[in-house]
């Protein structure tokens, strides 16, 4: 008997052919699934675009319910959008197999398949302010078309029959799999070759573009760090945190490789004179460089989302005076590349405290992870309202007239930082008894640290030596050296600020507005 096209189409008329099982079918959808990725990501590549992936994942997390979001952060962690890639490459592969075991009896479920992803795809491209509608459509007609095209060439392979004389005797017709393997192989070989070359496309602009880039000499220099500002104890944080190990926290499920020659930031909404800046524009204008800590709302009691840097940028209140905010304008809203917000109220922009446009960290530009080209830092607010990273837009608004995005999403209109202590060391639970030194970080951004007290179990309050402060906008060190006998012991810690408060010993979740309590932790102390 012989295959033609025919059989592809409509396999019920030859029943009798052993190729084209259900099984191969859907070995063949899964690998036509895999191979629309790549194959997406690449031609979204060349055409400056998002991937698909990228928009589906991006509306995922943008439209995910708030408990479904905490679960991911909580089971992945910082992880989270690393987690979120593999599912989407798993579902994908799954809905392939099944699109593709169900098109072995009726094809055209493999069309309308294809054809509902891309819709599916179009629509989360509706959600990114930065795309051409346009150039997504065709990236995705065209990659749904090659998986379609893919789907049916393996469909045909799979249904391939070994010649006859190689059957001799037997008279039943056996399916030869040569093709459809060597070619399935080479399809797998492409769609990772695509997805791997598109990363490399998207990135490498911009990659280039911030090598290339000489941050200018502030007009005001932060003073240097003084020695007395780190305490000499083993398994303490550095004061200043290198950029690599800088805690990371965005929605961006990829994160933004911007390239400064095709980036603006606007200053506008109720401002009498809105303006534009270029980035060079921005980088002319006169620099401050400042010390400030970073903190998540999210981070829990004793936890690691906190990080300090040395950032250089434009003062925000010079780039907001500049723009001649009218008397009606309340909050300061930040808005990202990627559709990101957080705002915060006017008057925090010159109250005196530590605000910027930002463009250096550490004395490199941004990193792509930390915002580059521009970011906003604000001293005392937790990011999730203040430290728009990729920052593309500035708009003065009223307080009513805005919501950031993490506010629907269950969180506080406001987000000072709470006063906060932690104990880094010892790291270990094991400690020998005797003399211990005990120490960690505290902070109270705005308001400065005014003492840190450490208690082992239920024993009186002992207060802990303090390190200089850089300045009230950075964590201080603490150390104290305790007595601790032979046995288990709870060692717990409590920072009071300069207003002058103490941090409540109430346990409170991160949300809505940061966590609250005392941090402790649990020793084992044997005899050296
Ligand atoms: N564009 C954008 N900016 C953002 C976020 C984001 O999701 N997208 N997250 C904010 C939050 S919640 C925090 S805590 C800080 C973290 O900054 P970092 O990643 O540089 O530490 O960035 C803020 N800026
Ligand atoms: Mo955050």
């Amino acid at each position: 008997m012989t295959t033609d096209l025919e059989d592809v189409i409509e396999p019920e008329s030859s029943p009798q052919s052993p190729g084209a099982s259900p099984r191969w079918c859907a070995a063949a959808g899964a690998i036509s699934a895999l191979f629309t990725l790549g194959f997406g990501y690449l031609l979204a590549a060349w055409y400056e675009e998002h991937s698909p992936v990228d928009n589906v994942a991006t509306a995922v997390i943008g439209h995910a319910p708030h408990w479904l979001v905490e679960i991911g952060k909580s089971w992945f962690g910082t992880n989270d959008k690393v987690a979120l890639g593999i599912g989407v490459v798993i579902i994908t592969t799954a809905l392939g197999a099944a699109v593709g075991r169900a098109g072995a009896r009726r094809p055209l479920v493999v069309w309308v398949a294809y054809a509902v992803l891309a819709f599916v795809g179009f629509v989360a491209v509706l959600d990114r302010p930065d795309t051409n509608t346009v150039s997504a459509a065709v990236v995705l007609v065209v990659s749904a078309l090659a998986g379609v095209g893919v789907y049916f060439l393996l469909r045909y392979l799979a249904s391939l029959e070994q010649p006859v004389s190689a059957t001799a005797g037997s008279g039943e017709p056996r399916p030869d799999r040569r093709w459809f393997l060597g070619v399935a192989a080479g399809v797998v070989v492409v769609a990772a070759a695509s997805a791997s070359r598109a990363r490399t496309i998207m990135n490498q602009v911009a990659v280039a573009a911030r090598n290339a880039v000489g941050l200018p000499v502030p007009s005001e220099r932060a003073p240097a760090v003084p020695a007395s500002a780190s305490l000499s104890v083993p398994g303490l944080e550095p004061i200043v945190t290198p950029n690599s190990e800088f805690y990371k926290i965005d929605t961006a499920f990829v994160t933004p490789r911007v390239d400064p020659a095709d980036w603006e930031l606007s200053v506008g909404g109720l401002v009498d004179e809105p303006f534009t800046l270029s980035y060079d524009e921005l980088l002319n204008m006169p620099m401050v460089e400042r010390y400030l800590t970073l903190a998540c709302v999210s981070n829990e009691v004793g936890g690691d989302l906190i990080s300090n840097a040395k950032w250089l940028g434009v003062p925000l209140a010079e780039v907001l005076d500049r723009a001649k905010p009218r008397g009606d304008a309340e909050q300061v809203v930040g808005r990202s590349v990627d559709g990101f917000t957080a705002g915060f109220p006017i008057e925090l922009a010159s109250d005196g405290r530590e605000a910027m446009v930002a463009v250096g960290m550490n004395e490199e530009p941004l990193p792509f992870d930390h915002g580059f080209p521009a970011r906003l830092v604000v001293e005392g607010l937790y990011g999730y309202v203040s430290a728009t990273k990729w920052l593309r837009e500035i708009e003065l608004t009223t307080w009513d007239g805005f919501d950031g995005y993490w506010i629907p999403r269950g969180w506080s209109k406001l987000g000072p930082i709470k006063t906060q202590s932690r104990i880094d060391v010892p790291r270990t639970r094991a400690v020998p008894a005797g003399p211990t030194v005990i120490a960690g970080v505290a902070w109270a951004q705005n308001r400065g640290i005014d003492k840190v007290e450490v208690r082992v179990d239920d024993q009186p309050w002992q207060e802990a030596q303090l390190a200089d402060a850089i300045s009230d906008a950075t964590w201080v060190q603490w150390m104290l050296t305790v007595d601790l006998a032979v046995g288990e012991h709870t060692l717990t810690v409590r920072a009071t600020d300069e207003t002058p408060e103490t941090q409540t010993e109430e346990r409170s979740r991160p949300d809505p507005n940061g966590a609250t309590g005392w941090h402790s932790r649990t020793v084992e102390a044997a005899q050296a």
